[in-house]
């Protein structure tokens, strides 16, 4: 009797999140040729970046993750699509209408067809696994809600919408708080539900602990799930020796109260949801800070955590596979 393939859930974000899955679905295919089981993946993917623009619903961290997992995503920017041209944004911008948030051609005909979708009554869900279909990604792509749910940070000027502070500010505001509008009148959808209960193995993925992991988090419902579900909480931290590899985690991390360490985003889990988070991955060059890790009630894993290719992705995809998933 073949063993089963292991049900793994990632919860991601944006490029850090996108990476983390490459590197299971990697595993996955790895350990497919060598006529193992391999991984029943799915990524449950923060929504709360979520905009419009130009009357369509963009979704940042979704399209990361399925451009990541479909081998289109630009390897430059880490979003968006490769091979892009500008043609369209270009004549948008003859028309005085907002560019800011650059859409090439290629990453517009997404956001076309899921708003097309979504205006013809299907779910956010259901588009989302239209769209990976069709490009053949090898993942259950899940949004963490089918409600709108949107990030905002408190700063010095007031209450920004996240793109607004990601992009438009570049991310150069101090964070004073975030919140989750919308969150109250949301629920994680049935298919995360059963995801999470029928999960061998949950990866929080090296994405922001606030505005991405925090996000999903924040969805009512989404905590107990996972306390329930029966399997481990591993989680990546997203600070390597001190730094966040991109985005503004580490000085969120110290705005918000915590430590711009891989030590204070296991400890800032640890304080915000305890007993969530079973194991947590650090960088080699955090290898100091595991008994510090250890002492939080997680168990510490030290391996290379930066994913500079898909070799890098891979590695450690399989070597957490290889550190908690179950015998198989
Ligand atoms: N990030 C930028 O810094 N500038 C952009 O113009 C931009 C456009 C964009 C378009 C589509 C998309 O899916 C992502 C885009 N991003 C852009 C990145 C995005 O802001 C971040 O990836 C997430 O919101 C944070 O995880």
């Amino acid at each position: 009797m073949t063993a089963a393939s292991l049900p793994v859930v990632v919860l991601a974000g944006g490029v850090g999140g996108a990476k983390l899955a490459h590197g299971l679905a990697l595993a996955s295919a790895a350990e497919r040729a060598a006529g193992a089981p391999g991984l029943d993946l799915t990524v449950i993917v923060n929504t709360g970046d979520d905009l419009e623009v130009h009357g369509l619903l963009v979704s940042p961290d979704l399209d990361t993750v399925m451009y990541t997992l479909a081998g289109l995503a630009n390897p430059d920017t880490g979003w968006g699509v490769t091979d892009e041209t500008w043609s369209a944004s270009a004549m948008l911008e003859r028309y005085g209408a907002p560019v800011w948030f650059r859409l090439g051609d290629r990453d517009l005909a997404t956001h076309v067809e899921r708003t097309r979708r979504l205006r013809a009554g299907e779910s956010l869900t259901e588009a989302t696994a239209a769209l990976t279909a069709a490009l053949g990604v090898p993942a259950r792509l899940l949004p963490m809600s089918d409600e709108p749910v949107r990030t905002e940070v408190e700063t010095a000027d007031g209450w920004l919408e996240f793109q607004d502070y990601f992009v438009r500010r570049g991310h150069r505001d101090e964070v004073l708080a975030v919140r989750h509008r919308g969150a109250d009148s949301a629920r994680p959808t049935a298919a995360v539900l059963n995801a999470l209960s029928g999960a061998g193995l949950i990866v929080f993925a090296p994405s922001n602990p606030f505005v991405s992991i925090g996000t999903i988090l924040a969805v009512p419902g989404m905590l107990d799930a996972l306390m329930a579900s029966p399997a481990r909480v591993v989680a990546v931290s997203p600070i390597v020796a001190g730094a966040a590899l991109r985005g503004p985690a580490d000085s969120m991390l110290q705005s918000l109260g915590g430590e711009a360490t891989a030590a204070g985003v296991a400890a800032h889990y640890a304080r915000r949801y305890p007993g969530l988070v079973d194991a947590f991955v650090l960088d080699t060059a955090d290898a100091g800070a595991a008994a510090e890790v250890g002492s939080l009630g997680m168990e510490p894993m030290v391996t290379g955590t930066v994913m500079r290719d898909e070799r890098d992705r891979q590695a450690l995809g399989a070597a957490i596979l290889e550190r908690y998933g179950p015998a198989r």
